[in-house]
């Protein structure tokens, strides 16, 4: 299981690099990290675990920030009733953005990382919606629109698979500008 220690920091070449892609069928090691990315957000979603673990809560986490350079990332994103299913839970592999909307949208708290230990505050500027692609742990192939929160949590995944983080995208003369076709996102 995945601790605060094995994530790595900002700072740490890993987290800047052109990950790789993954082949199919998955390498045993492959699955397991693939297990371990999604059970590090179940236990951190968890309220009593979390504190247990000293974890810091995580809808998304990313093979890169866990020192592994591979396209993979763990995504789960909990319904507002925490009775109901997660609006998306996966781990997705070879993810691919293949469109975009024109809207932007930014979560009105900004973005906080795993990875980055101080808070960067401003907006960060996504698209609101997107088309995504990506294969499965057990290879299944998926095509789908997310829109709103999950699409931005995709894309700060997304990003970490190209060496991106969430800071390189706020405006440093001013953070909390918003253009007019953008919208806030809970
Ligand atoms: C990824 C997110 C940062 C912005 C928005 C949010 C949290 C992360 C980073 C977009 C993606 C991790 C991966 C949260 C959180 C709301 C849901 C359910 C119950 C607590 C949890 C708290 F923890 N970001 N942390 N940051 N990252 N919402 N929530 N709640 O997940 O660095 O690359 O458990
Ligand atoms: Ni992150």
């Amino acid at each position: 299981m995945f601790l605060m220690k094995d994530i790595v920091r900002d700072g740490d070449p890993v987290l800047r690099q052109q990950a790789e892609k993954v082949s199919f069928p998955l390498s045993d090691e492959d699955r397991k990290l693939a297990h371990d990315l999604m059970e590090y957000l179940e236990v951190s979603q968890d309220p009593e675990l979390c504190e247990k673990y000293g974890l810091r809560a995580g809808v998304g986490l990313a093979a890169p920030q866990v020192g592994v350079s591979k396209m993979m990332a763990s995504v789960m994103v909990p319904a507002e009733d925490e009775n109901e299913e997660p609006v998306f839970k996966d781990v997705i592999i070879n993810p691919v953005i293949v469109s975009n909307s024109v809207q932007r949208g930014a979560l009105t708290e900004g973005e906080g990382c795993l990875s980055v230990d101080k808070d960067i505050p401003g907006y960060v500027p996504r698209a609101a919606r997107i088309t995504l692609e990506y294969t499965d742990v057990d290879g299944k192939d998926h095509h789908l629109r997310l829109k709103n929160y999950p699409a931005i949590v995709c894309q700060h995944e997304i990003d970490h698979l190209h060496g991106t983080l969430f800071y390189d995208h706020i405006d440093k003369e001013n953070p909390f500008s918003k253009t007019d076709d953008e919208v806030f996102i809970y």
